[in-house]
């Protein structure tokens, strides 16, 4: 089934952060059962052949959703166009904000999206992508600043937006509280959030670094769980090796 479908349907879908611009890194996470890469562009060195050439290495049981670097049609755009379940949008903080990605994300007639031939269309071979990418491809954004959260209701009501999803660390930042995610203020914004999203049926995920962390949100109701990243799961594992070995 669709990535979108799936959360439609309520099913609760665990993914990771990939930092690492390698196909190797995405293709190995991908047989490891989780259900969604979180492809960084943010803060990762990727570029877009980087990261088509992840998307066409990864197991396609498990979906990809890229983060882009910032919210601009650019990025957007050519992002979409190299077929991806769904793309994420950091630091968005206005309904202003999220009705431009609406419109820059969605063909004619619900938006403006231009169209080219690309692999999201299977090169132009998919000549149903077009009636169908409205339908199933996702768009997220994050809920990650102060703004963003006094303004949740007004983004959480806009149909074109498929899910919120918190970044907790930014956020903590946001309160004064940088790192801090467990932090009462950091907390209680969370729960705002999520509350509100409740309230509109409005998937909601977040990013755990733990997965104790992410057992948690998973149970306070999010449905896209983001546990750990790539490198931190890489240092952990060496760090006890190397620990072990010199005890
Ligand atoms: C954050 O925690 O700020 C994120 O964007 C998720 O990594
Ligand atoms: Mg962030």
């Amino acid at each position: 089934m669709e990535f979108k479908a799936r959360i439609a349907q309520g099913e609760t879908l665990c993914g990771t952060i990939v930092t690492l611009n390698l196909p190797s890194v995405g293709e190995v996470l991908s047989e490891c059962g989780f259900d969604w890469l979180w492809i960084d562009m943010e803060h990762a060195p990727f570029s877009l052949s980087d990261v088509q050439a992840m998307l066409q290495a990864k197991n396609r049981a498990c979906g990809a959703l890229v983060r882009i670097p910032v919210n601009s049609e650019e990025w957007i755009k050519r992002v979409l166009d190299l077929g991806v379940e769904g793309i994420i949008i950091p630091h968005v903080n206005t309904a202003e904000e999220a009705k431009r990605i609406i419109d820059i994300s969605y063909y004619p007639p619900q938006g403006c999206r231009s169209v080219g031939m690309s692999r999201a269309n299977r090169y132009g071979l998919d000549s149903r992508y077009k009636q169908e990418a409205n339908e199933k491809r996702g768009i997220f954004v994050q809920i990650e600043d102060k703004e963003g959260v006094a303004n949740i209701e007004e983004i959480a009501k806009l149909p074109g937006i498929d899910g919120i999803i918190i970044g907790p660390t930014d956020l903590s930042g946001s309160y004064g509280k940088l790192g801090q995610v467990r932090a009462p203020e950091v907390v209680e914004a969370i729960e705002k959030v999520l509350k509100v999203c409740k309230r509109h049926k409005k998937p909601i995920g977040i990013f755990a670094k733990e997965a104790e962390l992410g057992q948690h949100y998973i149970k306070q109701g999010f449905q896209l769980v983001a546990v750990g990243i790539d490198v931190h799961y890489l240092w952990t594992a060496a760090k006890a090796a190397v620990t072990s070995l010199k005890s």
